[in-house]
């Protein structure tokens, strides 16, 4: 459901675009609450600090206000809470976003404050990755470049140095597919080139953050229109 709290809406939207979520599983409980046109603020607790950082910065880049609380089988491994927590925020982006009316749509490194930069391709330090989504009612992943880091290939001296080989890219990706198939968004993420985990794994999710951010902005020229030939999405 979305909730209507009286909060000032953006410009080309008739209402505040918020979600709540509470989702139980045998594995996981969550309670999700997302304000897409927010500041930023997070509230993040999952269990998996990796995972928290992530998450953190995640609504930071899209500027969005997320509180997200997940109660899940860790003692199982994180398997578990980390796709229904990508499950959940997909959920919570495909009820805010409501008919879609008036939404950009596709976010593709167009900034209008700065059209000439790419802004969904995020550097860290010595890797650069690459997000582009659409919001276009179909779910599909693209995972393109990340294969030679897929969990099968990390040794497990890599998986026991740090939190973030812990948190494997292989998980990264449960993740990333779990957010599409809800959102029911095109996602497309590529590694350009990378090689320390921790920034490979955090560049990933901030240009997914930048490219969210840019496809829920709203248009002021398409006010009240559903950006597509089709009429729907
Ligand atoms: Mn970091």
């Amino acid at each position: 459901m979305v909730k209507k709290l009286g909060k000032k809406p953006p410009f080309g939207t008739k209402t505040a675009r918020l979600a709540q979520i509470k989702r139980v599983t045998g594995e996981t409980d969550i309670d999700l609450s997302l304000k897409l046109d927010g500041s930023g603020k997070a509230l993040i607790q999952t269990r998996i600090p990796f995972f928290d950082h992530m998450l953190h910065l995640f609504s930071k880049h899209a500027v969005v206000d997320l509180e997200l609380n997940c109660d899940g089988d860790v003692e199982v491994d994180d398997h578990h809470t980390v796709e229904d927590c990508g499950i959940a925020l997909g959920q919570a982006f495909l009820e805010s976003l409501g008919d879609k009316k008036g939404i950009r749509r596709y976010g593709a490194g167009f900034d209008p404050r700065n059209p000439f930069t790419g802004e969904a391709y995020v550097p860290m330090d010595e890797c650069l990755a690459r997000a582009v989504v659409d919001f276009s009612g179909r779910p599909y992943l693209v995972w393109n470049g990340l294969n030679k880091y897929s969990h099968k290939l990390v040794t497990s001296e890599d998986k026991n140095q740090d939190m973030s080989s812990r948190f494997r890219f292989g998980l990264a990706r449960e993740f990333f597919q779990a957010f599409a198939n809800e959102a029911k968004c095109n996602l497309h993420l590529e590694l350009l080139y990378g090689d320390e985990p921790h920034h490979i794994v955090e560049a990933l999710f901030k240009a997914f953050a930048r490219a969210v951010d840019q496809a829920c902005m709203a248009d002021p020229r398409i006010q009240g229109v559903i950006p597509s030939t089709k009429g729907r999405l």
